[in-house]
């Protein structure tokens, strides 16, 4: 089976101390990459960020042209833990399974706006600067997300105390949110790799940010009984303006990732407006146990893809799973079912599974398998269909190749 379908090129990846070669690999990517004018190819997209870097548009241009045809497999925390280790280097549950890293790699950082040095769950952020360098230098994809706390009240991320009008321009709390983006801007703008990285010159890895996620219910502050849409609007805007023109951060794509709803008008109660987001995601923990959830989440993923296409942002599934995954032909039955054999649902770029949490610190709170698990050969088959792609079968996602300059595929 030739599993390698798309013509982009791979990544070139610098190996353990490979970075004279590596340097040498860059100016050949650099010259390939370049028109006859010299100048890198722009992939021709329309993002939040005018000032996007090449490789954040890239990725964006990338992302655009598989999702139709491939889905990307991501997991969340995956580098970090598993459900029976803790910060063992290279380890992963998803490549202990299936022999491959996600081609999507979940981050998360609660707490980070408190001047923390782990997050929620226990992950240290040095090491998530690490991990989400390696990935990348591996061709991966990153997301964020942010279950903030709750500024107002000190509470955590569910604590429900208004809070949205607060952080907004005049609001009581507007000082502190300035000074908890500054903090994600300190974290951002050190994802950076490069031969003189350390020095805080290098290429930023680009970065899918989704923040205030789920927005459509109601156990975030940010959730749609506590905040008017029109709050929750303005919030996100100056939180993009503020990174992006502020703080000169430009190599986030932003990711707007409602749960449930039933109507377009429910999907896009609180959407910012298209100047503001990148990507259309959708994060959805219930449809996928029964026969009638899966056409549910067909029918919501066909409009999350819909709206997307129609605004020339790309669509995504932002998080989902099967908590211990009980249905040992989950992942072929439920979730490869669900999308790929839906003409509109497969035209989602990526799915992403929430976190293997450490038998030690949550039993049970795990979304992929680990070896022994009863869905284990499932997860294999899941990885083994041409459609779903894992980090191995990535295809250069940070260099746009122009239609023209793109090589034949040996095997159409
Ligand atoms: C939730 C659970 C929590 C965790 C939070 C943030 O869905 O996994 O245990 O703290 O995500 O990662």
């Amino acid at each position: 089976m030739i599993r390698l379908r798309f013509s982009l090129g791979r990544r070139e990846h610098p190996g353990p101390g490979g970075w004279h070669a590596g340097a040498v690999g860059l100016l050949l990517t650099l010259v390939g990459a370049c028109t006859p004018l010299g100048r890198p190819a722009t992939p021709p997209v329309t993002l939040a960020d005018a000032r996007a870097t090449d490789e954040t548009r890239a990725l964006f241009a990338n992302l655009q042209r598989l999702a139709p045809d491939a889905l990307l497999f991501g997991h969340q925390d995956d580098l970090a833990y598993g459900v029976t280790w803790v910060r063992e280097p290279g380890r992963s549950d998803v490549r202990e399974v299936a022999g491959a890293y996600p081609a999507v790699y979940g981050w998360e950082l609660g707490n980070l706006e408190l001047g923390a040095a782990a997050n929620l769950d226990g992950v240290r952020f040095d090491d998530m600067k690490r991990w989400i360098k390696q990935a990348y230098r591996r061709g991966g994809v990153i997301t964020i997300s942010w279950h903030m706390n709750n500024p107002v009240s000190g509470g955590n991320a569910w604590d429900r105390t208004p809070a949205v009008e607060a952080l907004l321009p005049g609001g009581s709390h507007h000082a502190t949110y300035r000074a908890w983006l500054d903090r994600f801007a300190d974290f951002a703008g050190d994802l950076k790799v490069g031969p003189l990285a350390w020095l805080g010159i290098g290429t930023p890895v680009p970065i899918l940010f989704r923040p205030f996620h789920e927005m459509t219910g109601s156990w975030f502050w940010w959730g749609a009984d506590h905040c008017a849409p029109e709050a929750f609007r303005r919030l996100w805007r100056f939180t993009i303006e503020y990174l992006r023109d502020e703080k000169g951060l430009h190599h986030l794509l932003y990711v707007y990732a409602p749960d449930r709803f039933e109507t377009e008008d429910e999907y896009l109660e609180r959407y910012p407006g298209d100047a503001y987001v990148d990507l259309f995601g959708y994060d959805d923990y219930f449809t996928l146990q029964g026969e009638e959830g899966l056409m549910q989440l067909r029918r919501r993923l066909a409009t999350v893809v819909r709206l997307a296409e129609e605004r020339g942002k790309v669509p995504a599934f932002t998080e989902t799973g099967y908590e211990g995954i009980p249905d040992p032909e989950w992942w072929t039955t439920r979730l490869l079912t669900a999308v790929r054999d839906d003409p509109a649902a497969r035209r989602v770029a990526y799915v992403l599974v929430w976190r293997n949490a450490p038998a030690t610190r949550r039993s049970g709170h795990f979304y992929a398998p680990f070896p022994g698990h009863p869905s284990a050969a499932d997860f294999v088959r899941f990885y083994q269909d041409p459609f779903v792609l894992f980090e191995d079968e990535l295809p250069d996602l940070y260099r746009w190749m122009p239609e023209e300059t793109r090589p034949r595929p040996a095997h159409p």
